[in-house]
C-alpha cells in the first residue's frame, strides 16, 4: 500500500500499526520516554511557534512489515520501501588514525546504511537526513561539518555509489548535542535526481567550502508502488554557490523559497504526477536563531498559504545562513506508460 506521512503531537502505544518509521522533534527537556518500536530519529532541536513541545512524524505504510537492528540500524521495511536510522557516538570513533572521529563516524554510519541496502536488495537511498553537534566546530583544524562531508563521500565511494549526479536528497543540519544521527528512506527502485539551475550543485561546490564537497542533490523523485513522492533537500539563501543577503533573515527567506520554487518547477517537467505547487508541500523550517522565527514564519505564510509547516531551531550548515527549508509530498501516480496510453 501507499507511503503515508503524519504529523501528530500525541502518540500512544499500540496508536499506528503501520508505522514504518519517524521522527520525534522537539528538546531533551519535554521528552518522555519513546513509545514506538518503529524506528525514529530523535531531532533534539528546539520546536518553535508553535504550542507543541513535540512533534511526532510517521511514515506508514502496509502491509508486510518486516525490520530489525543491524550493525546498530534500526531500519523497518514494507516491499519496495525501507525507513531506517542509525545514531552513533563520536567518543567510540576517537582515535581512529588519520582521520578525525566524525570523520569516521560519519563514514560508518553511510558505509553501514549502504551494506544494509544491498543486503536487503533496495540499493537506491532516496532520501537522508543529518544531524551532526557542534556542526560549526574544529576538528583537526577542519571544520565539523567538512569532516562529515569527508567521512560521507568516502562511505558512498566505498559502496561503489556514485558522488554526484545521482546523489540522494538530504539535509544537514548541527544541533547542540546528542550523537551523529542519520535517518534515511531507501527503494527498490532508483530516485530520479533534480538541480536547481539557480544553484550549482552542491556535489560541484567549489573547494573553497570543504575538501570534498556535500553529497547530496537538491531534490529527489522517487516512486513507491503507485506513487510518487519529491524530497526538496534542505534548501537555503545559495545562488550559484555563494550565500545570499548576509545578515537578513527575511531576504534569506524569500530566497530560500525561490530555490525551492525554482526545484519544483525543475521537478514537475519530470514528474509523472500531478505538478508540485509551493502550497501543496510540507515542511521543516530551521532557523539559526529563535527569535528569527516569526519573520520567518509570516514570510512562509505568504508564500506557501496554509501547508503544514514545523520549525525548529538548528544550526545552518554555513555560518552565514540564517534558515533552511525542506520540503516534500506525495502524489498518486499517474497510469504507467503503455502503448495507448502514450506519457
Ligand atoms: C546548501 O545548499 C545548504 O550536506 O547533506 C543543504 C542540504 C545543505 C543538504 C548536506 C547541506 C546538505 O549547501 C546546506
Amino acid at each position: 500500500m501507499a507511503l503515508q506521512f503524519d504529523t501528530l503531537e500525541h502518540l500512544a502505544q499500540g496508536d499506528i500499526p503501520d508505522a514504518l518509521g519517524g521522527a520525534c522533534l522537539g528538546r531533551p527537556a519535554a521528552r518522555q520516554r519513546p513509545c514506538s518500536t518503529w524506528p525514529v530519529q530523535q531531532v533534539r532541536a528546539p520546536l518553535l511557534g508553535g504550542s507543541a513541545e513535540v512533534l511526532h512524524e510517521v511514515w506508514r505504510a502496509s502491509p508486510g512489515l518486516v525490520g530489525g537492528h543491524t550493525t546498530g540500524i534500526h531500519w523497518c521495511r514494507s516491499g519496495d520501501v525501507l525507513y531506517g536510522t542509525i545514531e552513533l557516538e563520536e567518543r567510540d570513533w576517537a582515535g581512529s588514525g588519520a582521520c578525525s572521529a566524525l570523520e569516521a563516524a560519519s563514514e560508518a554510519a553511510y558505509t553501514r546504511i549502504f551494506r544494509l541496502l544491498d543486503a536487503q536488495g533496495l540499493p537506491h537511498l532516496w532520501r537522508a537526513w543529518n544531524y551532526v553537534r557542534d556542526i560549526h566546530g574544529d576538528e583537526a583544524g577542519l571544520e565539523r561539518y567538512r569532516r562529515f562531508n569527508l567521512g560521507r563521500a568516502r562511505a558512498f565511494e566505498g559502496a561503489a555509489r556514485s558522488v554526484v549526479g545521482r546523489v540522494p536528497a538530504a539535509c544537514a543540519l548541527g544541533l547542540g548535542e546528542g550523537p551523529l544521527s542519520v535517518a534515511f528512506l531507501a527503494g527498490t527502485t532508483p530516485a530520479v535526481p533534480i538541480e536547481n539551475p539557480r544553484q550549482v550543485s552542491a556535489y560541484l561546490y567549489p573547494v573553497d567550502y570543504g575538501p570534498r564537497s556535500p553529497t547530496f542533490s537538491r531534490a529527489a523523485l522517487v516512486h513507491p508502488d503507485g506513487q510518487e513522492w519529491l524530497f526538496v533537500s534542505g534548501t537555503a539563501s545559495i545562488v550559484g554557490h555563494r550565500s545570499m543577503h548576509l545578515g537578513d533573515v527575511v531576504a534569506q527567506t524569500h530566497e530560500s523559497l525561490d530555490n525551492i520554487a525554482a526545484v519544483l518547477a525543475e521537478a514537475n517537467r519530470q514528474c509523472r504526477s500531478a505538478p508540485f505547487a509551493l502550497e501543496g508541500l510540507s515542511y521543516r523550517v530551521y532557523v539559526r536563531h529563535p527569535r528569527d522565527a516569526d519573520a520567518v514564519m509570516v514570510v512562509v505564510r505568504q508564500r506557501c498559504g496554509t501547508a503544514p509547516v514545523v520549525c525548529l531551531q538548528a544550526d545552518v550548515c554555513r555560518m552565514d545562513l540564517l534558515v533552511e527549508i525542506e520540503a516534500q509530498a506525495g502524489h498518486t501516480a499517474r497510469a504507467p506508460f503503455t502503448e495507448g496510453n502514450p506519457p
